[in-house]
């Protein structure tokens, strides 16, 4: 997305330049056409005063001006833009940046971002530079970067919230999380990434695989578990998942543990059997917490499984992973904008401590700078 947005500002700049140049030229065309008839209709002899001031010509050349100066003279001489104050700029007109901006629609679209948030950026855009003044090309960035963070800014912060879930969590005791999506987003990664965060924050964390779909599911996690030195309640391959969670919600109570983690298989939305499972898996461990995993990689297809997940499971958060693998980035401002519900983390790497906390104001300028 950076790309269509510096190419956006690289042409516009070339352009203004261009036109900035013409358009100076024919104000200083302009102004002299003005000002050689202002003089025609002068007496001749204040208009030999006015030389004198304005240009300090020579008094001979003063008397050879006197009536007898023909317009080239006067353009030839009068021309130092400098002397008379033209000022060095040009005004951003509608048909200037039309062009620019239907190129920009077609590239944001092509990064991800969805139509309806596409028109507001290029609206944004449009009411921001249109009737501007520019005087240099630094400028014209600059004004074209505030804008487009300005704008992006508010997308992004349309359903932010602030919320301090490790505070959250401290709350009630034990606080289930159920975490869910489809296959592949980053699901069981993230679990282990949220341990890692929870027991920063100083919160005792048990981990429920609830993925029993996969068997190999089951060995990524303990993998992760023995790392973060997390206990994990395993479940057997196509085993029951909801009477996972709810071993492990029974230990945690048991062991006075902060939070639960519950991993889930990923599902497809053709998975009908896999979606009833989740359900059951919610019915019985009754989450204080559902977080739906999306992957910035799928492009338009996260903002398809998050309508999904929310008509058929409900959830209250999303977490998006491989932020740092996605040089589009417009998946995040699709569901910033659309899901109504808060994207809470990115996922930013394949590193424990890659979860960072969403926030609007660093998205936005990673998006534009
Ligand atoms: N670059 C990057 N890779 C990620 C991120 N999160 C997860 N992954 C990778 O995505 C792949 C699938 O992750 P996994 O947790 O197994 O997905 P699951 O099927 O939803 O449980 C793994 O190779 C992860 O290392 C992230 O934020 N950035
Ligand atoms: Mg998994």
């Amino acid at each position: 997305m950076k790309k269509a947005f510096s190419s956006f500002t690289e042409k516009l700049s070339r352009k203004v330049e261009t036109e900035g140049d013409n358009a100076n030229q024919l104000n200083v065309r302009r102004e002299t056409e003005e000002r050689a008839s202002e003089q025609s209709q002068v007496p001749s002899e204040a208009k030999a005063q006015d030389f004198t001031v304005e240009q300090g010509e020579t008094k001979e050349k003063q008397e050879k001006s006197q009536g007898q100066r023909s317009l080239e003279e006067t353009e030839s001489k009068e021309i130092k833009p400098g002397i008379l104050g033209f000022l060095r700029y040009k005004e951003i007109k509608e048909d200037d940046i039309l062009d620019l901006i239907e190129e920009l629609r077609v590239e944001l679209l092509e990064d991800d971002v969805s139509l309806e948030v596409t028109d507001k950026i290029l609206d944004d855009l449009r009411k921001e530079l249109v009737g501007k003044k520019i005087s240099r090309k630094e400028n014209l960035e600059d004004l074209v970067k505030n804008s487009l963070k300005k704008s992006l800014r508010e997308i992004l912060s349309k359903n932010y919230s602030n919320i301090d879930i490790f505070q959250i969590s401290k709350d009630k005791k034990p606080f289930v999380i159920v975490f869910f999506g489809v296959n592949g987003v980053g699901k069981t990664t993230t679990i282990a990434k949220f341990a890692y965060l929870l027991k920063k924050n100083g919160l005792s964390v048990i981990i429920a695989a609830s993925d029993t779909f996969r068997a190999a599911a089951q060995e990524q996690l303990a993998y992760h578990a023995s790392k973060l030195e997390v206990p994990l309640v395993r479940g057997k391959y196509g085993g029951d998942p909801a009477s996972v969670a709810f071993d492990a919600i029974q230990s945690a109570k048991s062991r006075n543990i902060d939070v639960v983690l519950i991993d889930t298989a990923g599902r497809m939305h053709t998975d009908k059997d896999l979606t009833e499972e989740l359900r059951r898996v919610v019915r019985i461990a009754k989450p204080n917490m559902k977080i739906l995993v999306l992957d910035s990689l799928a492009g338009n297809d996260a903002l398809a499984q998050a309508e999904y997940f929310e008509k058929n499971i409900g959830y209250d958060a999303v977490i998006l992973t491989k932020v740092d693998a996605d040089a589009k980035g417009g998946v995040a401002l699709s569901l910033a904008y659309k899901l109504g519900k808060p994207v809470i983390f990115v996922g930013m790497g394949q590193d424990y401590d890659s979860l960072i906390k969403f926030n609007p104001d660093w998205f936005a300028d990673r998006l534009v700078s």
